[in-house]
């Protein structure tokens, strides 16, 4: 079977798995801080999918959010890599129950080879092979139009707007697009962009397994994924994102953030 059909088949057992479990009563841990939270879902669903990838494919390695695989430093870039968030959007999946989503990104010999986004609570699976296409469900996804920041909606996670120095810099895209919506994961905030109801989504700090299985669903309807210099992204290590459509994207890049070049790449360089 194709790499692409295992994943595929591989991501919904995985969510119905997760369904499954939200049956029964949840355990709730914080990890760095008390609003970094992890589950026991989030741990056994990344086990399954881990455990069933080295069964198939030992010699793929493995990026993972809750610790399976090795540190993302060590990654080569040879070979099939997979990068895994059991569940994106935590916060959503413990309060709300919904509006979190199981994200993979596969590449091979270091460049994109197919990206799934799996929306659990509506059972909808984004899904993309690179060069062929993207689908929801069965559904092909359709080329993404371009717009410009004072006609779109962005979205940007309110929290980041309180902040002294990246909050500085985002207000001002803000201020400039015609409203902005936040829905708390990642993957579907990308997701959102790839079907046209965000224009663009910018954020700090996101890590490898939150952006890449949205990045290589995006990129195949013809949009754009960079750091917030327009730097590539790349899946060993974290990265502040602007993703949009091809227009937006260079719209928000060359007005609002090469312009805080300087402040940019200091607060880049802080975080390292
Ligand atoms: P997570 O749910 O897998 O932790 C929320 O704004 C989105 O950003 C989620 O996809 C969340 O992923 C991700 N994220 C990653 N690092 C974050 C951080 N330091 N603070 C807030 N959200 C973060
Ligand atoms: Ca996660």
């Amino acid at each position: 079977m194709a790499v692409y059909d295992f994943a595929k088949g591989l991501v919904i057992e995985a969510g119905n798995n997760i369904r499954k479990m939200m049956q029964q009563d949840i355990d709730i841990e914080t990890k760095s801080n008390p609003n970094d939270l992890v589950t026991n879902v989030d741990k056994a669903t990344e086990d399954f999918i881990y455990n069933n990838i080295m069964e198939n494919y030992p010699d793929h390695q493995f990026i993972g959010e809750e610790g399976h695989g090795r540190p993302m430093s060590e990654i080569e870039q040879k070979g099939m890599v997979w990068v895994i968030d059991p569940i994106d959007g935590t916060l959503n999946f413990v309060h709300q129950q919904e509006n979190f989503a199981i994200s993979i990104g596969i590449y091979n010999d270091g460049k994109p080879y197919a990206g799934f986004v799996y929306d659990v609570m509506r059972d909808i699976l984004y899904h993309a092979k690179t060069g062929q296409g993207a689908f929801i469900n069965e559904q092909p996804m359709k080329p993404l139009n371009n717009t410009v920041l004072n006609k779109s909606l962005i979205g940007i996670n309110p929290n980041w707007l309180t902040k002294p120095t990246i909050g500085v810099i985002f207000k001002k895209v803000v201020d400039e697009a015609r409203s902005c919506r936040a829905y708390g994961s990642a993957a579907l905030e990308i997701i959102n962009v790839a079907q046209g109801k965000l224009g663009a989504y910018i954020t700090p700090r996101l890590q490898p397994w939150d952006f890449a299985g949205g990045l290589i669903i995006l990129n195949e309807v013809g949009g754009k994924g960079t750091d917030l210099l327009g730097n590539p992204l790349v899946i060993t290590q974290p990265h502040s994102v602007l993703v949009g459509n091809a227009t937006i994207h260079e719209e928000i890049l060359t007005k609002h953030l090469l312009t805080e070049k300087e402040t940019l790449t200091a607060l880049q360089k802080r975080h390292q």
